[in-house]
């Protein structure tokens, strides 16, 4: 397609990349190198609107929220995996993929609390055979033991004890993904629980959560197999005054008991960002999760796309060297486009953000802002920008046997025909 850029014209553009770079120090190689290296975690959710294969299938609660209704969410489990082979086959490297519990296969209900490694082994059949790293969450919503609003924070214990059994199961699982697949998987909680309106007691339901933690975490696994991760927010749709697992909450809870904090880019304030946070909680945390998401306005999950606020993110992960400390999950579910394409360009979005960090003009930067150069370290800065790093991400495509450009849009625009559109 004429629209396209030759093999030809990628390679002679790569080549004055790189020499354009060698002159401010970057080593583009060494960068692609760097960036081949990094799995980035995709979110199952993406699929199908956060629904799951649970039957029966429920509603979407928790204060979340999937809008628009295009065509071909996936229905099955292997509607599911089709569609994510397509997406891996479309973005460059290796990647993982976060489960939900209610990505179970069963051929009948099976209650949360009692979800087993065995209901998953079609996905880690599925991981080993593709090269896939697995993460994991307990899905602690869209379901009746949750119509309240609250979980693992209830003050009925009997709603508690549940939700405390199917995060102990949900650990188990992940312990099976990391002895199955050989990398540790990443089991992340995250609960909805809150008010609408503003509570008289703040203090009784988070004393609730971390009783209830700590007897969720109370079995050591082998960090080798699982990592277990707390997530905190701000607000949620209905949970608007009060929300239990507050960050202040989770911070603590991380540092204190030695688990992963999950920090979500909509989970703040929206003049907050999390990329100011990663250096401070890994003084005192070893490793991190992230869940790289877009909001817009408020909470929103939308797709993330090459942002200041994804770059700002990115560019910490590089700069403090933290790459192997640093878990990067994605976390957005938009529905009013195609499913694949979302991830797709989310998770290129992600990777072309690590690639831009990676290739900073590091030393110098550092250099001028020991010295109080602060004009020059803007100047810098601000030139980075309209360096040729895009050639450098053509070539990194070209090389991976992946779409260069927006050419993977052909491929999704004929499986939407082959695949989706069947999907009534
Ligand atoms: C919700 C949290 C959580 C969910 C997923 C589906 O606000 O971000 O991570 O998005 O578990
Ligand atoms: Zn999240």
């Amino acid at each position: 397609m004429a629209n396209h850029p030759t093999e030809k014209q990628i390679n002679d553009a790569y080549s004055s990349a790189r020499e354009r770079y060698a002159q401010l120090g970057v080593n583009t190689d060494a960068a692609l190198a760097a960036l081949s290296g990094i799995a980035i975690s995709l979110h199952c959710w993406q699929g199908d609107d956060v629904g799951g294969f649970e039957a029966p299938g429920g509603e979407l609660t928790g204060g979340i929220a999937a809008t628009g209704n295009y065509p071909g969410k996936a229905r099955t489990a292997d509607e599911l995996r089709r569609d994510l082979d397509l997406t891996y086959s479309l973005i460059p490297g290796k990647h993982r993929l976060a489960l939900h519990a209610i990505y179970l296969e069963a051929d009948r209900k099976i209650e949360r609390d009692a979800v087993q490694p065995e209901h998953f082994a079609g996905w880690a059949d599925w991981a080993k055979a593709k090269g896939h790293g697995l993460d994991f969450n307990p899905t602690l919503f869209s379901h009746p033991m949750a119509a309240s609003g609250m979980t693992l924070a209830s003050y009925d214990a009997g709603v508690r004890k549940f939700w405390i059994d199917h995060c102990i199961a949900s650990r188990k699982i992940g312990e099976y993904f990391g002895k199955t697949l050989g990398t540790p998987c990443v089991t992340n909680i995250w609960i909805p629980d809150g008010y609408k309106d503003t509570p008289v007691d703040r203090k009784t339901p988070r004393a609730l959560l971390k009783e209830s933690l700590d007897a969720i975490l109370a079995e050591k696994i082998n960090p080798k197999y699982n990592l277990d991760a707390v997530e905190g927010k701000l607000f949620g749709l209905g949970a608007e005054s009060y929300t239990v697992g507050s960050h202040e909450f989770y911070l603590s809870y991380a540092v204190a008991n030695q688990v992963l904090l999950c920090l979500d880019s909509g989970h703040f304030h929206p003049t907050e960002t999390i990329s100011d946070k990663i250096s401070s909680v890994l003084l005192y945390l070893d490793e991190i999760l992230l869940h790289v998401s877009r909001g817009v306005r408020w909470d929103s999950d939308h797709v993330v796309i090459l942002s200041d606020d994804l770059q700002a993110i990115t560019q910490e992960v590089v700069r403090g060297d933290y790459i192997n400390r640093v878990h990067i999950g994605l976390d957005f579910f938009d529905a009013s486009i195609n499913r694949v394409a979302a991830w797709t360009i989310g998770t290129r979005a992600a990777l072309r953000g690590l690639l831009m960090a990676l290739l900073e003009p590091i030393a110098q930067l550092r250099a001028l802002e020991v010295e109080g150069d602060f004009t020059g370290r803007l100047a810098l800065l601000e030139e980075t920008k309209g360096l040729p790093w895009g050639a450098v991400w053509d070539y990194h495509c070209l090389r991976q046997e992946v779409p260069v450009g927006n050419a993977y849009m052909s491929e999704i625009r004929s499986y939407e025909k082959r695949e989706l559109a069947k999907r009534a």
